[in-house]
């Protein structure tokens, strides 16, 4: 029994109202956003994965939930802001080519952004060839890759290629994450930094930055 299951199951039904109004309530208890955004609304989405892939729950269903979350994250977003220090560096971040997934994609620009970084999202759906010419446009310190699938994890690789491949794969230190995407993984395709949430995207963020050219 945890204090989050009623707002969990309203997260995976998609009562809107009542998750908003329940994570107000949450907050006015005293409890922590972060403590509501990863045992309420990110432990719901887990659920509703495990439901996906027991197929208990089906794509609609699942889109519902999605949107119902992100109401809930609407009312954290002012809270969930870690600092307003500016860093100098910008990251670009995307969904990799065939993975329409953002809801982490957009909570990492959203603490990033907050953390002092100056954030700019690609969106989902991002081309390697898309990454390499707005690296080269925009000179990014940054690239921020997400993959949820484990069918659209090679799209990482073939960015880190296709950055290679342009002469600019020493000018941006590549970021990745995503619930499927792993350390060894990361290191396998030579990617300069793996984050498995979005604190700790900021936290390697940082680091990396302070040893970046
Ligand atoms: Co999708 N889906 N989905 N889905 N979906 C998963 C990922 C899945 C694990 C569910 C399951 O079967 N258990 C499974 C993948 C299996 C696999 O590949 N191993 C799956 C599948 C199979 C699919 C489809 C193929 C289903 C189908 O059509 N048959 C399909 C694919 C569509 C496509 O992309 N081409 C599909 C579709 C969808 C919806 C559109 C319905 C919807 C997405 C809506 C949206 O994003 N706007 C959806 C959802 C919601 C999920 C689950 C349930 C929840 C994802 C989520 O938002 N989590 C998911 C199950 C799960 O993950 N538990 C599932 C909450 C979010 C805050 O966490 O995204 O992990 P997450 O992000 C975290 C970290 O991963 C990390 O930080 C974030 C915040 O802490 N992180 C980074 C993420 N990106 C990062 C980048 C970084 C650093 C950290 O650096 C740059």
């Amino acid at each position: 029994m945890s204090p989050y299951d009623d707002l969990k199951l309203n997260v995976e039904t998609g009562k809107r109202d009542a998750v908003q109004a329940q994570v107000k309530q949450a907050l006015d208890e005293g409890r922590p956003a972060q403590e509501i955004l990863q045992e309420g609304l990110v432990a719901a989405m887990d659920v509703v994965g495990a439901k996906m892939e027991a197929e208990e729950m089906f794509i609609p269903e699942v889109l519902r939930a999605a949107k119902t979350m992100e109401a809930g994250l609407e009312i954290l977003k002012p809270l969930l802001a870690v600092g307003d220090m500016r860093i100098s560096g910008t990251v670009l971040v995307g969904t990799v080519k065939g993975d329409l997934h953002d809801i982490g994609k957009n909570l990492v620009a959203m603490l990033l952004s907050s953390a002092g970084f100056e954030v700019k999202d690609l969106g989902i759906n991002v081309e390697p060839a898309t990454f390499v010419e707005k690296v080269k446009e925009t000179g990014a310190d940054f690239l921020g890759m997400s993959a949820l699938l484990t069918t659209t994890m090679p799209m990482m690789q073939a960015t880190v290629d296709a950055l290679e491949a342009a002469g600019l794969r020493q000018q941006v230190t590549v970021l990745i994450g995503g619930a499927p995407v792993t350390q060894a993984f990361a290191d396998q395709i030579g990617a300069d930094g793996y984050a498995s949430d979005a604190g700790a995207a900021i936290k390697v963020a940082k680091e990396l930055g302070a040893v970046a050219k």
